[in-house]
């Protein structure tokens, strides 16, 4: 089996540089918190495969060239002939503002069932990765991410569950309904401060919303501060790890590159302190460059920025 198993939507992102409605250039990248992951994974060595649905469309080969190019492992992809691939514009409002509409509703991604997952889950994957962007996505993709947490829980293979609540796509009430529950079969959960509340119960501040995880049998609750670094919480206690100062030119996909990190040294068998080294390195890498995953690094590059101070 691979080392990470990742499931998702991954897109077409058309980036702007200015203001949309003022037209010009757009770029083409691929986007999507999974497939991010599993491209930070892929560069530092780890065998990760992602799994989703691309249409049979020209967008949806993109999608697959890219990841191929990248080394992530796509034998477990399906491509719907009879959907799009869902697109996204990230657009530059202004330098610190961005924007994001998306263009993903009845895109192929998003008719993602439970017999896609069936096997690629049944080859034993090392870890699985899910996001809270998935099960908004369609009935079907809820289920489908719902019986994928169940599944490698049973089997004992550790779930990540990587929040991700993306306003655009559902309601926090609805988030909560179904990230609530999913938090309870994850090994893993990785929230920023102000997701913490759809994953806990109401009203916790984050010392008790962690000690609620904790509670339901998850061993590590990460929650990202953005230039603060990380508290993690496990039975052993709380400890911070400080971000790594760089000049940020765009902070899309920091938090999937921070995963990927912590991830990464999960696989490697490193201690906690360790592992949070790498996911704010790995975050550090991501914010540090254009683009949602260009700018991760290979193994031997992990060393071009350094300095995480444990506390
Ligand atoms: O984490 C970065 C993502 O926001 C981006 O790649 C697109 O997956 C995406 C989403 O649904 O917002």
């Amino acid at each position: 089996g691979v080392d990470l198993l990742t499931v998702g939507e991954a897109l077409v992102s058309l980036r702007s540089s200015g203001p949309l409605l003022a037209g010009g250039p757009l770029s083409m990248h691929l986007a999507g918190a999974e497939s991010n992951v599993a491209i930070g994974l892929a560069r530092l060595g780890h065998r990760a495969a992602w799994v989703g649905r691309v249409g049979g469309d020209e967008l949806g080969e993109f999608v697959l060239r890219q990841l191929r190019a990248e080394g992530v492992d796509t034998t477990a992809v399906r491509r719907d002939p009879a959907r799009p691939t869902g697109l996204m514009f990230l657009e530059r409002r202004t330098a610190d503002v961005s924007r994001v509409q998306y263009h993903r509703a009845g895109s192929a991604g998003s008719a993602l069932t439970v017999d896609d997952l069936r096997g690629p889950l049944a080859a034993g994957p090392r870890m699985v990765h899910l996001t809270g962007i998935t099960p908004a996505l369609s009935d079907s993709a809820r289920e489908a991410a719902g019986w994928a947490a169940r599944a490698a829980a049973d089997a004992g293979i550790p779930v990540c569950l990587d929040v991700n609540h993306r306003a655009g796509l559902w309601s926090r009430e609805a988030a909560r309904a179904t990230l609530f529950p999913l938090a309870g079969y994850a090994s893993v959960v990785v929230a920023s401060t102000d997701e913490l509340d759809l994953v806990a119960q109401a009203g916790a501040d984050e010392a008790a919303a962690a000690a609620g995880l904790l509670r339901r049998g998850v061993r590590t609750v990460l929650v990202k501060l953005g230039a603060d670094g990380v508290r993690a919480y496990t039975a052993e206690g709380v400890r911070h790890v400080a971000a790594v100062p760089v000049t940020a030119v765009d902070t899309v996909g920091a938090g999937d590159a921070f995963t990927a990190g912590y991830l990464s040294g999960h696989l490697d068998g490193l201690d906690l302190v360790d592992r949070l080294g790498r996911a704010v390195t790995l975050g550090a890498f991501a914010v540090a460059g254009h683009g949602d995953w260009e700018g991760l690094p290979r193994r031997d590059e992990l060393s071009l920025i350094t300095g995480s101070a444990a506390g």
